[in-house]
């Protein structure tokens, strides 16, 4: 397994110093940074390299994470939408072959978070998601994208996968479409799965080899191994399934900016939010976690 931390753990915006994070996952232990895909096609050429050069220099791999915005939604109903998005994704494709990064993951089927003040279409979503991620399956082989994780979340944050069974029936579909689309794969969280399932050790079973990426976090979204969420149950699964995978901790702790509106962290989660606290226990959690869930 390779183990990595979100960088947003430790900003209140969805950009930051990937240089800089990249320096502090290394020193952390972590064998993974994940970034957030948002600021990416602002990148110049040469600050791709740099973060390329910066992650193979300091022995991290890039993971890229992403909350689509409403005009990258890839199952708009509107198909002026769904080619943008396309476009997007293939000019983001194409950046990410450029930092060495082959997976990403999230809401890719859809957008995040959702506006839930409008009707939702939840067949339609679906059936153009499955279409459109298909196509982006195809696009991604061009670009060496090995995974483009389908994230399952919770009811609140998105209404198209809520379960490990719609993420893996959802794949099922977009390679029964696609079959070269190898790479799409089902992304789990433990965050989410806590408040959609019913079993978590089942619902990683359900998805088993299709699983390409997993996030781990506690109920209230502090570092694993701080909480209560069944860190056994989950290493079990795991071990059937004979996931050996990337396992990225995906924690927000810190109030404020858009990071905090978006997550609806309304108060500090941890009593010291100071960046050395925050580092400190992220370097515990990373032992935690390679102790519970490595083989
Ligand atoms: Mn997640």
């Amino acid at each position: 397994m390779q183990h990595g931390i979100y960088y947003a753990y430790w900003e209140r915006e969805w950009n930051g110093d990937y240089n800089y994070y990249i320096r502090k996952a290394a020193k952390l232990g972590f064998d993974i940074l994940e970034i957030a895909a948002g600021p990416l096609p602002e990148y110049t050429l040469s600050e791709l390299q740099e973060l390329r050069r910066c992650a193979e220099d300091n022995g991290i791999r890039l993971t890229v994470g992403y909350g689509p915005a409403p005009e990258n939604n890839i199952a708009s109903p509107d198909a002026k939408v769904r080619a943008h998005a396309r476009e997007f994704y293939k000019d983001l494709f194409e950046r990410m072959e450029k930092i060495h990064a082959t997976l990403i993951g999230g809401a890719i089927y859809s957008c995040w978070p959702i506006d839930y003040s409008q009707p939702i279409d939840k067949q339609g979503d679906w059936e153009r998601g499955v279409e459109g991620i298909a196509e982006l399956g195809r696009i991604g082989l061009e670009y060496g994208i090995g995974t483009i994780g389908m994230e399952v979340l919770n009811r609140f944050e998105n209404h198209v996968l809520n379960t490990a069974e719609e993420g893996t029936r959802f794949v099922h579909e977009v390679r029964q479409l696609e079959p070269r689309a190898e790479n799409v794969k089902v992304m789990l969280d433990t965050f989410h799965m806590n408040i959609e399932e019913q079993s978590i050790g089942n619902a990683i079973r359900e998805a088993g080899d299709l699983l390409g990426h997993f996030h781990t976090g506690e109920c209230n979204r502090m570092v694993p191994g701080q909480g209560h969420m069944p860190w056994r149950e989950i290493r079990d699964a795991l071990k059937a399934i004979g996931y050996d995978g990337t396992v990225v901790m995906e924690p927000f702790v810190i109030p404020g900016g858009t990071v905090g509106k978006d997550i609806k962290i309304w108060r500090s989660v941890v009593n010291d939010t100071s960046e050395g606290a925050l580092d400190e226990a992220a370097e515990a959690s990373l032992r935690f976690q390679r102790f519970m869930l490595d083989k």
